[in-house]
């Protein structure tokens, strides 16, 4: 609230017989989120302003200007902002312990369809939806028949994407029932907070690593009598964003690496870290579910027939964006598993197999998405709950 300062005279109010309309979301959420902003303005995220040598750009006209041209986009991406804020605080909720992790992600997947109310590449999921269990870090989510059962004890990270005109918001939460591993969280997300908060126009990214690091390593947590520091997972980073490209050329370490190259104005990055009690340090593991188009394809030609109409459906209805076999079924495909492997084969299309550490161990991770404006940093994905 602000002070008014002298006499402003209070208008009387034209008594309005019609009671303005409140607009709720529904349980679970139905309502798409252009119900809440008939204007079709979509609300900022958190705004920072940028350290030191930068602090001159909050006020200058000519960054002022640039960024009123660039408005259609940060709209855009703020419209998928409050979808996944309204989905995840659906999801934090409504996830318990007995649920299938398809049960999970159909419950995110179809929530954030409806609320950015999904159309071509106009709208829609950003990537496949991340459930990933314990010891498994990143890129897990279940395969058609996969009976995985959300445990009690399990620390299970939600990553999910929602995106408007290819305008990507990538964020990721940790979901415990166990308060043994605050300690573990309370690290990961300080990390992310820590990160979030270094970053800026001209800074270098391995700063950025070293700042996380550091935090991350400052905790300790307690789990079966046994004491862990907890690690940075070294091998897996942040990443810039461009449109229609969840991974940009820019990675963000978690540790320090060193790396001088710097952040720019303009840039979207997905700042995210994962701490773990275990080696700190991932390899691929069991089932592919995670794929996606390359972007610069390879100019060999697709000789498999089957191959050649399974490119043309995800070059359809993925373009570049990540999606997983799940999404295939949906669309009816069948019996495809040969022809994707050979479109892996051949470049055309890229795997993520699932990230582990080793087994027995505990991951955590918390990720936001910000963009450097070009007179301050705005954390898009923030909301009251990380
Ligand atoms: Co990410």
């Amino acid at each position: 609230m602000c002070l008014c300062l002298g006499g402003a005279k209070k208008k009387k109010k034209k008594k309005n017989n019609k009671k303005k309309k409140r607009v709720v979301q529904t349980e679970p959420p139905t309502i798409p989120i252009s119900a809440f902003f008939p204007n079709k303005i979509y609300p900022e995220g958190e705004l920072c302003e940028y350290k030191d040598d930068n602090l001159w750009r909050t006020t200058n006209e000519e960054k002022r200007a640039l960024e009123k041209q660039n408005f259609d986009q940060y709209n855009d991406i703020r419209r998928a902002a409050e979808v996944h804020r309204q989905v995840r605080k659906y999801a934090r909720r409504n996830i318990k312990p007995g649920m299938t992790m398809t049960e999970i992600c159909e419950m995110i997947e179809n929530g954030t369809r409806t609320l950015v109310e999904a159309k071509g590449f106009e709208s829609g999921i950003g990537f496949p939806t991340g459930c990933s269990l314990n010891h498994c870090a990143a890129h897990y989510t279940p395969n058609a028949g996969d009976k995985t059962v959300l445990q009690h004890g399990d620390v299970c990270k939600i990553d999910f994407g929602v995106h408007v005109n290819g305008r990507i918001i990538d964020s990721a939460f940790t979901l415990t029932f166990d308060p043994v591993y605050d300690n573990l969280l309370a690290a990961v997300k300080d990390a992310t907070n820590t990160g979030i908060r270094e970053a800026g126009i001209d800074v270098r990214l391995g700063d950025i690593g070293a700042a996380i690091q550091e935090v991350m390593e400052s905790y300790e947590v307690e789990i079966g009598g046994k004491t862990y520091q907890v690690k940075p997972i070294r091998n897996l980073t942040g990443h810039s964003i461009e449109q229609y490209k969840i991974h940009g050329t820019k990675a963000v370490p978690i540790v320090n690496n060193g790396d001088p190259t710097k952040m720019e104005e303009g840039d979207y990055f997905a700042i995210e870290t994962f701490g773990s009690t275990g080696r700190g340090y991932v390899h691929h593991d069991k089932e592919t579910s995670h794929y996606a188009r390359v972007y610069d394809l390879p100019k060999i030609p697709i000789r498999l027939p089957r191959a050649k109409t399974l490119f043309e459906t995800i070059n359809r209805e993925f373009g570049t964006l990540p999606f997983c076999r799940r999404y295939l079924d949906r669309l009816g495909e069948e019996k495809y598993l040969l022809a994707l492997k050979s479109l892996c084969d051949t470049g055309h299309v890229a795997d993520y197999p699932p990230l582990v550490d080793i087994k027995g161990s505990y991951t955590a991770q918390y990720e936001h998405t910000l963009v450097l404006r070009p007179t301050r940093k705005e954390v898009l994905s923030r909301g009251d709950d990380y």
